[in-house]
């Protein structure tokens, strides 16, 4: 008995070292599209509590490729660029959002409507991974309205 619930403890700390990314995703979101547009994007907000770690991949099946994305703002211009990663600090929420850091969606296999679910998995530094169902909804172009809103209120 001894030697069994040893064992049985053993394996239960290996398990949970498997998962040791501790991240709770709130509020995701991902952009419906017309037909025929080719691309589009999911939001959520990343809680970490757990060790700092990052967000280094994501796939999905609606999407031929799943890309992490910042925007920079270029001298007035609003530019979405591929990063490597999304640094998630240990007991921060880390917020995507349109304007912002996105997941991108790139190649939809079909238009993505308001009120169904994409599933996506997303990918932590230390190679543990996290599935998600991510509700479609209309939202806003990313970043466009903001910035429009913003240089009105000048
Ligand atoms: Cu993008």
């Amino acid at each position: 008995m001894t030697r069994l619930s040893t064992l049985l403890t053993a394996l239960c700390l290996s398990s949970s070292m498997a998962f040791a990314a501790d991240i709770s995703v709130e509020q995701p979101v991902a952009r419906a599209t017309p037909p025929g547009q080719p691309n589009s994007a999911a939001f959520m907000q990343l809680v970490n509590k757990g060790e700092t770690t990052a967000l280094v991949a994501a796939k999905s099946s609606v999407a031929d490729v799943v890309e992490l994305h910042t925007h920079t703002n270029d001298e007035g211009v609003m530019r979405m660029r591929k990063i490597e990663k999304i640094e998630l600090p240990a007991g921060e929420t880390t917020v995507l959002q349109p304007g912002g850091l996105h997941v991108m969606l790139i190649g939809l296999k079909q238009p993505l409507q308001a009120g169904s679910q994409i599933d996506l998995s997303l990918e932590y530094a230390d190679g543990s991974q996290q599935q998600v169902e991510v509700p479609v909804q209309m939202a806003m172009p990313a970043g466009m309205q903001m910035q429009q809103q913003k240089h009105g209120s000048h």
